[in-house]
């Protein structure tokens, strides 16, 4: 059976064409965010959950809290990196903001999330090797994470 290219097999390829791309178009607006990459990394006292967010949004997004979906009492709270009088100190902020179709890297040494808790608790947060948690964006929506550990210590201490 041969396939005959005419016009009009061009016509519907080329309209086949344009719906996928109105898919994923409309894929990408409904995702809003796309969290790529979550790991973490311990410390006795704390945990750092470090991610690339993507933002395919044409507004600017900020992430304003995160809540763990885990078994443990513990408080989480977002931090920059800040360089101050020659040491790098870390510092709670409201909000961590990802530009219009951009990315924000959360790294140690850079903005990240840090998990604060009893050694006990963390011990029960790490238990099974993933973190869930959601991140909570301005615009009221969730995005849900699971972090896994680091391959990489980066030497992420706190305090
Ligand atoms: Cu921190």
């Amino acid at each position: 059976m041969a396939i005959i290219v005419t016009p009009r097999t061009l016509l519907i390829v080329g309209a086949l064409i344009i719906a996928a791309l109105i898919l994923v178009a409309a894929y990408t607006a409904i995702a809003g965010v796309k969290v790529e990459n979550a790991r973490y990394t311990e410390s006795p006292k704390a945990v750092g959950v470090f991610m690339t967010i993507k933002n395919y949004k044409l507004t600017q997004t900020c992430v304003i809290g995160a809540i763990v979906l885990e078994q443990a009492r513990v408080t989480v709270e977002l931090h920059e990196t800040i360089y101050e009088e020659g040491a790098y100190k870390m510092k709670h902020v409201e909000k961590l903001c990802i530009s219009p179709l951009g990315s924000l890297e959360l790294r140690p040494a850079g903005p990240h999330i840090m998990i604060m808790g009893g050694h006990e608790e963390l011990v029960k947060l790490t238990k099974d090797g993933i973190i869930r948690l959601n991140l909570i964006l301005d615009d009221g929506s969730k995005v849900y994470v699971e972090a896994k550990p680091a391959e990489i210590s980066g030497g992420h201490g706190h305090g």
